[in-house]
C-alpha cells in the first residue's frame, strides 16, 4: 500500500512544493520531480483529527495523510478569508481569521486515494495542497 501511495505521488510537480519547508514558499523555486517526502512519510492516525492551517497564503501542511475515519481540524490563522476545497467533491469550507471548524469523517466526503486541495480564493496563488486518504 505505502508502495502505491508514493507511485502515485509522483505525477503533479506541484507535490514538489511538499518537501518546501515552512515559511520558505513565497518564491517557489524550480525543482526537479521528486517523490514529495512529507507526504510519504506522514501516515494517518486514527482519532483525533488531523490539523489543517490556513496562512496567508499557503496551507501548512501541505500534504496530509488521513485515515477515513479521520476528519480534519480546519484553523484559519492567517489575517485573510481562507476556504478549503477538495477538488472534484462537495468538501468546501470558508473560514474567517481566527475561526476553526472541524469536519466530518473524511471517508463521508472524499473518495480513498490522493486528492487536490485549495483555497477557492487563493488557489491561483499557488494555495493548494495534497491530502491522501487512507
Ligand atoms: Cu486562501
Amino acid at each position: 500500500m505505502r508502495r502505491l501511495v508514493l507511485t502515485i505521488l509522483v505525477l503533479p510537480a506541484l507535490l514538489v512544493a511538499c518537501d518546501l519547508p515552512d515559511g520558505e514558499n513565497d518564491e517557489p523555486e524550480a525543482a526537479p520531480v521528486e517523490t514529495p517526502t512529507e507526504c510519504a512519510e506522514v501516515s494517518a492516525t486514527e482519532g483525533a483529527p488531523a490539523p489543517v492551517t490556513m496562512m496567508d497564503n499557503f496551507f501548512d501542511p501541505l500534504c496530509v495523510a488521513v485515515s477515513s475515519t479521520q476528519g480534519l481540524s480546519l484553523t484559519n490563522a492567517g489575517n485573510l478569508d481562507h476556504n478549503f476545497t477538495v477538488q472534484g467533491t462537495d468538501l468546501s469550507v470558508d473560514l474567517a481569521p481566527g475561526e476553526e471548524e472541524e469536519t466530518s469523517e473524511l471517508g463521508e466526503l472524499v473518495n480513498a486515494g490522493t486528492h487536490r486541495f485549495f483555497c477557492r480564493f487563493h488557489e491561483d496563488q499557488g494555495m493548494v495542497g495534497t491530502i491522501v486518504v487512507e
